[in-house]
């Protein structure tokens, strides 16, 4: 590994992009924090950003919706234990971008980088995860059907009906075909707000096999190449407060009584723990 390296970094609306920059900035900046990819000195650009974003984490306060208009990227200069360099470009991209692509089937120009970059990190926030049809939306429809003017009217699609695997298959097969398939690439999965799906003993890919087949099925039969593997991801350790809706919880101060704020994150690999947020970069850049 060396150079310029562009990441990017993926995922619906809400599924935790944000979060992560934010950690992550936060934890390779912290002194005596242990991780496989280390701070490697100021390049130019702006860091403004990327500091507001960890500021905010370490206070315990979620981050706002990434607005289309605020779209900013953000560069670091990391290095690896053997002193490899590299500078991760990662644009902090709103969820509403990914999710009009695939509501309206048409590339946003802009995009064109991100959906190109080599790496790519996928977010599915573990906690919002819109099961399949099968199970929830049918009821969902059934009811709406009951209440439509007509027994014979059809409920009208709609985009946010769908459910979350749908619309990440889409996505990926979108970033296969045509102009945007650059070949083989990495993706690196990680399941958001692990610390809301945890308590159901499952491994990451457990979570994947159950909460999300069709995006299991698509990985595993390997139609598209991608390179793939999947992790749990909790950023914040636990819930943090909105203080638009003056929330404050508990859970959230117990987080900042931790010594060190990055003893929140956790990163699960099969049935390993630890709160090393690097790790899945270090595989995509390898
Ligand atoms: N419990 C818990 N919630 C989390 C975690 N990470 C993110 N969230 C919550 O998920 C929500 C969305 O997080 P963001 O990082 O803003 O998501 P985003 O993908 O940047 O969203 P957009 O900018 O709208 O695309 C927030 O309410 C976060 O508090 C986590 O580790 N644990
Ligand atoms: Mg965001």
């Amino acid at each position: 590994m060396s150079g310029k390296i562009h990441i990017s970094v993926m995922g619906l609306p809400s599924s935790g992009k944000t979060t992560f920059l934010a950690a992550l900035w936060h934890m390779v900046r912290e002194g005596g924090a242990n991780t496989v990819l280390s701070f490697d000195g100021l390049s130019q650009g702006n860091y403004e950003h990327l500091n507001v974003l960890a500021k905010r984490w370490r206070s315990g306060t979620i981050q706002q919706r990434t607005q289309v208009s605020g779209a900013k990227a953000v560069t670091m200069r990391l290095k690896d234990a053997d002193d490899h360099k590299v500078e991760v470009s990662f644009p902090d991209l709103p969820g509403e971008d990914f999710s009009r692509m695939w509501e309206r089937r048409e590339l946003d120009k802009g995009m064109l980088e991100t959906l190109t970059a080599s790496s790519l990190v996928l977010m599915i926030n573990g906690d919002t995860i819109k099961l399949p049809a099968w199970l929830v939306e049918w009821n969902m429809l059934q009811s709406k059907m009951r209440i439509a003017p007509s027994k014979n009217e059809a409920v009208e699609w709609s985009a946010d009906l769908a459910p979350t695997q749908v619309r990440i298959v889409d996505l990926l097969q979108m970033l296969m075909s045509g102009e945007l398939n650059i070949g083989r690439r990495r993706l690196a999965i990680l399941i958001s707000a692990w610390d809301k799906v945890e308590g159901d003993g499952l491994t990451p890919a457990e979570i994947l096999e159950s909460k999300l087949p069709l995006l299991n099925q698509y990985l595993r039969s390997g139609r598209d190449s991608w390179n793939w593997k999947v992790w749990g991801l909790s950023a914040q350790g636990g819930v943090y407060e909105d203080p638009d809706k003056g929330e404050s919880f508990a859970e959230t101060d117990r987080l900042r009584d931790l010594e060190r704020p990055s003893d929140r994150i956790k990163v699960v690999d099969g049935g390993a723990l630890c709160s090393d947020l690097t790790k899945p970069l270090k595989w995509l850049i390898d």
